[in-house]
């Protein structure tokens, strides 16, 4: 299916910054929907979940502290390609090496505090939004814009 749906998080840095809105509006402007969208913490057990794959890096424990340090903005966006999509619009992960026109690279020159989350693939994008969202915080809804936003080509 080509149309997907990843998880984003807008991290604790971001929510400091007043950066929600600026980000956000990144995604929907692009055409993508907001399929779900709250505020909440990440608490210890959520992040050991959520950064499974990272728990025996050096960074990890500086990492946990960083996401759970205050409120983040969790989204569900979708869309053609929607995890692709939205890790290049991310940018690399260190701020530094993001290239100007990502969020990264436009917003931030941190290695760890680098804005943005996105699911790095479909098993990603499924586990994760599991993690975040309960099934009815996740909606579906048409928009009177999608039509000209995407074809039934990009729906195939
Ligand atoms: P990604 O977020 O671009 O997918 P990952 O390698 O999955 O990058 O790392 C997860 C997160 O861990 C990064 O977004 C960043 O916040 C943090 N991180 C990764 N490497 C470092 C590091 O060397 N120093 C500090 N934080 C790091
Ligand atoms: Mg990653």
């Amino acid at each position: 299916m080509a149309i997907e749906r990843t998880l984003i998080l807008i991290k604790p840095d971001g929510v400091q910054r007043g950066l929600i809105g600026s980000i956000v509006e990144r995604f929907e402007r692009r055409g993508l929907k907001i399929a779900g969208l709250k505020l909440m913490k990440m608490t210890e057990a959520l992040a050991a979940q959520h950064y499974k794959d990272h728990v025996t890096k050096g960074f990890y424990k500086g990492l946990v502290a960083f996401m759970t340090s205050g409120p983040l903005a969790a989204l569900c966006v979708e869309g053609p390609k929607a995890i692709e999509v939205a890790r290049k619009m991310m940018g690399k992960t260190f701020c530094t090496d993001a290239e100007p026109g990502t969020i990264r690279g436009d917003f931030g020159v941190s290695r760890g505090m680098n804005l943005v989350h996105g699911s790095d693939g479909p098993d990603a994008a499924k586990r994760e939004l599991a993690l975040f969202f309960k099934p009815e915080e996740l909606f579906e809804y048409s928009r009177a814009l999608d039509a000209a936003v995407v074809s039934d080509e990009d729906r195939a």
